[in-house]
């Protein structure tokens, strides 16, 4: 009633009307949807269009996937933006061309001493450095998803300076890697004979041919390496992929560091994605390794020798007291009378947020052990709900949604009573046709 008698009482809002106008043919027409396409000639330190994962950083304008100053890194980057590879309901596949320089610096090492390479790869958009893929994993595949290729989605086009018995051809090769770590198809190369030396990929495939094409050049070098596959990428691939490039190292170790790249894609359409689901896996990962830097110098210790208690029952009590706020461990044997006891000063509020996980962790390097955890109990006395939400995005979306629908329901009645009041005010005083002339639009 309000509304109705301000609306015939005063000047129709034309500004509002306007906006609201602009608003409303925004989402009746939302904009084109287009292809991947980039040209990156240097690497911002400060870009947000490379997801850098690993050991992979900014370096100097290039991307430096490993660091060389411990062995068995892994390293990704790759590009924020996702490609279409195929549509489902029509089945067309995409064409696309890439161009990449990279450099691989074996620092004057021997044949056989350094390592593992360097890959392109398209996957999975979910794909993440996946554990235990240092050496000729090359940061992509463990020797679990190797025993699933079918699950895999990854197609490779790899630059391998170290042929791993297990599941490489003689000698070093570029070529294709498809749900797996061996080759499909590839030529002989040399990492040595082109240490330092500017390489220059083009990667392209042709949705009529099927085929996928790699040429390699360098330089300074005359030297050409040409590989084709045939592969239907709908088989392989899901109707979205992540893009970009994977390096790791062994005990063998070597520089990899990408120089330039540019990508162009021909289907087009629009991927439904969360940015904010992006952004977090990208600080999720710096703050991974982050802690790990952090935590790997021991904030206490005492002196201890696995080998002295090997198969031996070992007791552990940790507790942390509030009011003092001290950790303590104890830590005994069922089959010793050594007793260990370690205490730390620590607020804990400062280290970790409000809800954290808790758990066992192990590793084994070149050298192995078995570590296996016997029963567990835990208490704490902080009470409190946890405000899971496993519906994130769903909420963020309907929380977008409601209000927008409702602001183009009020475009809607503002349009419509200002049509009602302009025409009523036609009668009286034809020169007012802002709000007919918007709806004619
Ligand atoms: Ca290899």
């Amino acid at each position: 009633m309000a509304f109705r008698c301000s609306q015939t009482s005063s000047q129709p809002p034309n500004t509002l009307l306007l906006v609201l106008a602009i608003v409303f043919i925004f989402f009746l027409f939302p904009p084109s949807t287009v292809s991947l396409s980039f040209q990156i000639s240097r690497f911002d330190a400060n870009a947000n269009n490379i997801v850098f994962e690993g050991d992979a950083v900014p370096f100097d304008g290039d991307i430096r996937l490993n660091r060389v100053d411990f062995v068995t890194r892994v390293g990704r980057a790759t590009h924020s933006e996702h490609v279409r590879v195929w549509d489902p309901s029509t089945q067309e596949l995409t064409d696309f061309t890439t161009n990449f320089s990279f450099i691989i610096d074996t620092q004057g090492a021997s044949e056989g001493n350094y390592g593992h390479g360097i890959v392109f790869f398209l996957t999975s958009v979910d794909s993440e450095i996946p554990p235990n893929t240092a050496g000729g994993s090359l940061a992509l595949l463990n020797t679990t998803s190797l025993l699933s290729p079918s699950k895999n989605n990854i197609i490779g086009v790899e630059f391998d300076s170290f042929s791993n018995p297990e599941w490489d051809p003689p000698g070093e090769h570029v070529g294709f890697i498809v749900n797996s770590l061996s080759s499909s198809q590839y030529v002989s190369w040399n990492a040595t004979v082109h240490s330092l030396d500017v390489a220059k990929a083009q990667v392209s495939y042709e949705a009529s041919t099927q085929k996928l094409n790699l040429l390699l050049t360098y330089n300074t070098s005359p030297l050409r390496y040409s590989v084709s596959l045939d592969v239907d990428l709908r088989k392989i691939l899901p109707e979205w992929v992540k893009i970009g490039f994977s390096a790791a190292t062994g005990t063998k170790i070597e520089i990899h560091q990408v120089l330039s790249w540019d990508f162009s894609s021909t289907l087009e359409g629009k991927e439904i994605i969360d940015a904010n689901n992006n952004t977090n896996m990208q600080f999720v990962s710096r703050n991974r390794k982050e802690f790990i830097i952090n935590s790997l110098s021991s904030a206490e210790y005492v002196s201890w020798n696995a080998s002295l208690h090997s198969l031996d029952v070992a007791n552990a009590q940790i507790s942390h007291k509030a009011s003092t706020k001290k950790m303590n461990l104890l830590l005994t044997y069922n089959d010793s009378p050594l007793r260990y006891n370690v205490s730390f000063d620590v607020d804990l509020r400062n280290i970790l947020p409000e809800w954290v996980k808790i758990g066992f962790s192990a590793a084994t390097g070149i050298v192995t052990e078995t570590n296996r955890v016997l029963s567990w109990e835990f208490s704490s006395t902080l009470e409190g709900k946890e405000a899971r939400n496993k519906h994130g995005n769903i909420k963020l979306i309907l929380g977008l949604v409601v209000p927008l629908g409702a602001l183009v329901a009020a475009a809607f009645l503002i349009v419509w009573m200002d049509l009602k009041t302009s025409k009523k005010k036609e009668e009286e005083d034809p020169q007012d046709l802002l709000g007919e002339m918007l709806i004619q639009t």
